[in-house]
């Protein structure tokens, strides 16, 4: 019978891993339209398709009041100037927020509110917290040379809604220029590359 106690998980926050949990892979082709140079991006996929990250959930019930969470790890790396990032989504119930706690590494969330377009890149790294609202598209970004690892604790009804990102995607994009991270407007990198 299921146990509501039984439930001490252990995360290693260096290797990003949850026990109980098998992490869900994503490499760089399953990121299609997530970056903004689409040659630098085909070409990192016929070099390799390289793991850009790994997110290892618990979901330990499914009520209205309950609880999912995951650790998501992603690793370093490029395509063209821009750093490695995950997919970003809204969540399916848009009211539902989510809160990220930084374990290892250093990076920024993107996040945007879909109600006002309002955007922001705020700081995700070890010891950090970073709250997101509901109604807040949200994209973890790696702009170090390790690892960023860290959690999401999430209402457990949130869901997942990525067609909205895949069609208007984020309005900022986090290069590397002349050594130093830069978070520009996505419009002006596209004019950029033409
Ligand atoms: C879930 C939470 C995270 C992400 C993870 C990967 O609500 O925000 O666990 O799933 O950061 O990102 P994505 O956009 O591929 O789900
Ligand atoms: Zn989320």
């Amino acid at each position: 019978m299921h146990d509501p106690f039984s439930a001490v998980r252990r995360y290693d926050p260096r290797a990003g891993t949850l026990s109980g949990a098998v992490p869900a892979e994503r490499r760089l082709r399953e990121l299609a339209g997530v970056f903004a140079d689409d040659k630098a991006f085909a070409a990192a996929c016929a070099a390799g398709n390289p793991l850009v990250y790994t997110v290892a959930s618990a979901e330990p019930a499914d009520g209205a009041g309950d609880l999912h969470y995951g650790i998501g790890t992603l690793y370093p790396g490029r395509v063209g100037a821009e750093f490695f990032q995950t997919k970003g989504h809204l969540h399916a119930m848009r009211d539902a927020a989510e809160t990220y706690i930084g374990l290892r590494g250093k990076g920024l969330m993107l996040l945007e509110d879909e109600r006002t377009g309002a955007c922001t890149a705020q700081p995700l790294e070890a010891n950090g917290i970073v709250y997101v609202p509901g109604f807040v598209a949200h994209r973890t970004v790696n702009t170090g040379n390790e690892p960023l690892v860290y959690l999401g604790v999430y209402p457990a009804r949130a869901g997942h809604d990525y067609g909205t990102i895949a069609e208007k995607n984020f309005k900022q994009v986090v290069v590397e220029r002349n050594g130093r991270v830069e978070v520009l407007a996505r419009a002006d990198v596209l004019a950029s590359l033409r």
